[in-house]
């Protein structure tokens, strides 16, 4: 029979347990969702940060970007959603697959095209657009631009990507689903769905799922 973990193993086990900041409305809203879903709250400790604490000195020294997600794990300071939500998904899945195998290359594909060209050259610059944060780097995006690179080029080719499929990568929602479902949650905010009912019928879908799947039990 197993000895129950001693205390000291219990303590040391607290102490090395990865943890992921978090800011309630960012994108490592993302890695949460990965985690709810996998039902792995035991495993890795969510620390509910906010605006402010990432911009401290004390946080600085983790992450000099200052941004979320940060994933701390065997003394590593992890930066980059799309990297920390596969490495999540890669170790902890469990029958749950977020990650099928099956479709590794086109699950690559989206989590990079989500976070790299939607999110650079739309979302982001909408964002700016609408003033909800402050570029450092200056230069404001041109909005008539960004709306007609989603309307001609991104949205047809997420609507054809997406076929007659429910999810991205078919049938079941997988671990692409819940980085487009952040990525397009501010488009959707502004109206960028109004002529493509195909991708609202996809972020209904995909919000109706993430639900179910984080309510079910382990
Ligand atoms: N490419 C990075 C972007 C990280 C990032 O910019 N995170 C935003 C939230 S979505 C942030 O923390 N912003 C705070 C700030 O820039 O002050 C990733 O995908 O993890």
């Amino acid at each position: 029979m197993n000895k129950p973990p001693s205390k000291k193993a219990k303590l040391l086990e607290k102490l090395t347990k990865p943890r992921l900041y978090h800011v309630p409305g960012y994108c490592s809203e993302i890695i949460c969702n990965i985690i709810h879903i996998l039902g792995i709250e035991e495993k890795i400790e969510i620390v509910d940060v906010d605006a402010e604490t990432i911009k401290t000195p004390e946080y600085l020294s983790l992450n000099p970007h200052g941004t979320v997600p940060l994933f701390c794990h065997d003394d590593q300071n992890m930066v980059e959603s799309g990297a920390i939500g596969i490495y999540i998904a890669h170790k902890y899945q469990n029958n749950k697959k977020l990650l099928p195998m099956e479709h590794f290359a086109e699950a690559l594909q989206w989590v990079f095209y989500t976070i790299v060209t939607l999110y650079e050259s739309v979302t982001r610059p909408v964002m700016l657009c609408k003033g909800f944060f402050k570029d450092k780097i200056g230069c404001e995006p041109n909005f008539e631009l960004v709306k007609a690179r989603w309307e001609d080029l991104v949205a047809p080719f997420i609507e054809k990507s997406l076929g007659n499929s429910t999810f991205i990568l078919g049938n079941e929602l997988s671990l692409p689903d819940l980085y487009l479902y952040n990525k397009l949650a501010y488009l959707r905010a502004n109206d960028f769905f109004k002529n493509h009912p195909t991708i609202e019928k996809y972020y209904t879908n995909v919000e109706k799922r993430i639900a179910e799947l984080k309510s079910e039990k382990h």
